[in-house]
């Protein structure tokens, strides 16, 4: 157990604080959630915490931690070291790693970013996160034709990295309807018993990908 409050700046609808939340949720670590919107996050007191000016953050005693990825292996590795959010062995830490690397990588560059662009007005080329959007999925359909989870036979910090950006995808107007296993998928991690929803975006979802 933590001998200091954990302290989370995030929002409620950002995907990369959530992931960071279903962690905290799934080792039963308490913390408060710091609200930090766009307007905190430029102030000064909150460049202290991270230069680059972006959520999550996580405090714990004297540690300032930000970045989602970092913080979870933060997390696994203080609190949960012999758990199976991050395996030990050579190659199924690697395995997790490279689902940390695409969650940062083609799922934050397509599915995210859309999203941002449709629900959050971010000036950005909606085109070229569909195109990688329409790379990223039908890849990870096939990878989860034949397994539960993505980097092991139990939920581990792949799936909670992926999970919500893939969630949400539909509130950047690119459907999940095609993806059955990916769906499936999804409603594996929702249904873990400590599991909490973001709440739906501004906008309703789009029905199809047209513009
Ligand atoms: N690599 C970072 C990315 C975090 C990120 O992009 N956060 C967004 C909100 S979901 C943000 O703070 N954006 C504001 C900005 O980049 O100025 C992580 O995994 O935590």
């Amino acid at each position: 157990m933590p001998s200091s409050e954990i302290v989370l700046h995030g929002t409620a609808l950002s995907g990369h604080a959530h992931r960071v939340e279903l962690l905290l949720r799934a080792l039963d670590l308490p913390y408060r959630f710091e609200p930090a919107p766009a307007a905190v996050r430029q102030g000064a007191a909150f460049r202290k915490l991270n230069p680059l000016g972006q959520i999550p953050v996580l405090q714990d005693g004297t540690l300032t931690l930000a970045d989602s990825n970092a913080i979870m292996v933060y997390l696994v590795k203080r609190y949960a070291p012999e758990s199976h959010w991050l395996p030990d062995d050579p190659v199924s830490a690697a395995l997790v790693q490279r689902w940390l690397s695409i969650a940062a990588g083609e799922v934050m560059h397509g599915p995210a970013m859309a999203r941002m662009i449709v629900q959050f007005g971010l000036q950005d080329d909606r085109g070229r996160a569909k195109g990688i959007a329409a790379r990223l999925l039908p890849f990870m359909e096939q990878h989860l034709s034949d397994r539960d989870f993505l980097a092991a036979d139990n939920p581990t910090l792949a799936d909670l990295a992926c999970y919500s950006y893939v969630a949400h995808a539909p509130e950047g107007g690119i459907s999940l309807e095609t993806y059955p296993a990916v769906r499936r998928w999804l409603a594996r991690v929702e249904a873990l018993p400590f599991f909490k929803p973001i709440p739906p975006s501004p906008l309703p979802e789009l029905d199809h990908d047209d513009d």
